[in-house]
Order: structure tokens, then sequence, then C-alpha cells
């Protein structure tokens, strides 16, 4: 994707499907309500089922994005992304190599990676990545297992090290939104605030005045 396409896509809200909720909410639900409110970018991610049934949820999802003109990212995996013909992938920094991803994805596909200290911004942005996210920046029961939180100021002290677009990640809500895009963020992903609204839509319009009000969008 060409660097202006991607810098207007990650610009906004980006929605993570995670499959963990998928017992209590439809995911396909889920993307229809954002997709319809315009949300242009979401991740599907999935931690918990075998590769077949994320295989078949994924093929489901993916379609429904395409119809709706979402952009469809799939967390860690980069042979579920071509399988399904994602539209690119979000590395972890214990999934495939950035430039072994690039070899199998090709330039047209999206690459994310997630980062979460200076070292890693570093290293990820003398490569390929078309973005990086950086957490988590507020504390957050979606990911257990995560590294230590980074706070706004975090995100202040590695805004100058790379000049790749910066999603910004971890127990983001719309009131939140603001004050993180001020401290340096393109974009910023999110799952609980959008998976546990009751008012999906709503919040996707508060995010948006977020943006707005940060001087984004
Ligand atoms: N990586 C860092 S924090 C996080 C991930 C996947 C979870 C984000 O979810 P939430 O619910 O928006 O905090
Ligand atoms: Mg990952």
């Amino acid at each position: 994707m060409d660097p202006s396409s991607s810098q207007r896509l990650l610009t906004g809200l980006y929605v993570i499907l995670d499959e963990q909720w998928a017992s209590t909410y439809s995911l396909l639900e889920v993307l229809t309500q954002v997709g319809e409110a315009g949300v242009k970018l979401v991740q599907y991610r999935n931690k918990c089922g075998t590769m077949r049934e994320a295989y078949s949820h994924a093929t489901k999802l993916r379609e429904a994005a395409g119809e709706m003109g979402v952009v469809f990212i799939v967390n860690d995996r980069c042979d579920l992304a071509l399988a399904i013909e994602a539209d690119g992938v979000h590395l972890g920094q214990s999934d495939l190599p950035l430039e072994s991803a690039r070899d199998l994805l090709g330039d047209d596909r999206l690459i994310g990676i997630s980062t979460h200290h200076s070292q890693e911004i570093q290293q990820a942005s003398k490569g390929s990545a078309d973005y990086l996210g950086f957490g988590p920046i507020f504390g957050t029961s979606t990911k257990t297992d995560h590294e230590p939180l980074v706070g706004l100021d975090g995100l202040r002290r590695v805004r100058a090290m790379t000049s790749l677009p910066i999603i910004a990640i971890g127990g983001i809500t719309p009131s939140s939104t603001k004050e993180v895009m001020l401290a340096g963020a393109n974009g910023v992903a999110v799952a609980s605030a959008i998976l546990n609204s009751t008012d999906r839509p709503h919040t996707v319009a508060e995010f948006t005045s977020a943006f707005q009000l940060s001087g984004n969008l």
C-alpha cells in the first residue's frame, strides 16, 4: 500500500475483533456495526482456537469486511493472512521476523509490528513495516501477558524516534483518545471499549469526535 493511503487509513480507529469475546458477542455483528459506523480498519485476533477454527471464522469475517470496504488484518499469523487473502498482518515480537513476513506478503499488504519500548521502535523502524503498534498505554485485561505499561509519557518519548505511524494500544477509551493522540499517536487500536459497548455506533462516534478534537480526521 502506498504511504499516503496507509497514513490515511491508520489515522483513526483500529478495531480488534478478539476471538475471546466470540462466545459473548457475534464478531460478525460487531464488524458490521463498526463498519457501518465508519471504521475502516479491523484486526482478527485469535489466541485460543485451533488454526482450523481461526481459518473458518476469519474467512467469514474477511468476506464481510471486504464487502464493506473495511481493511482486514490478521494478528500474528502470516499463513492465515495469506490463506484468507487478508489485507495484512500484525506481527508480535515473537512472530516471524518482519522481513520474512514482507517476503511472504509482498509489498501491497500492510504489516504492523507490536513494540513496547524505544529499542523495539528503533529496530522495527529500520525495516519495511507500515506501522508500529505501541503499548500498553493504560491497563488492560484483554491481554493478560502484556509488557509493562508505557503510559502517555512513554508514547511522548518514542514519538520522535520514528516517522512510521504509531498505533497506540491498551485500555484506550473515547475519553482518553484525545490525550493519546496529542501524545503522538496516529491512531488507536481498541478491543474492549468497542466490544463491551452497549451502543457501538455511538462509541465509534465518540472516538471520531475525540480524533477531531485532537486535530486529526
Ligand atoms: N496488546 C497490548 S494491549 C492489548 C494488546 C492486544 C489489548 C488491547 O485491548 P483493550 O481491551 O483495548 O485494552
Ligand atoms: Mg501478536
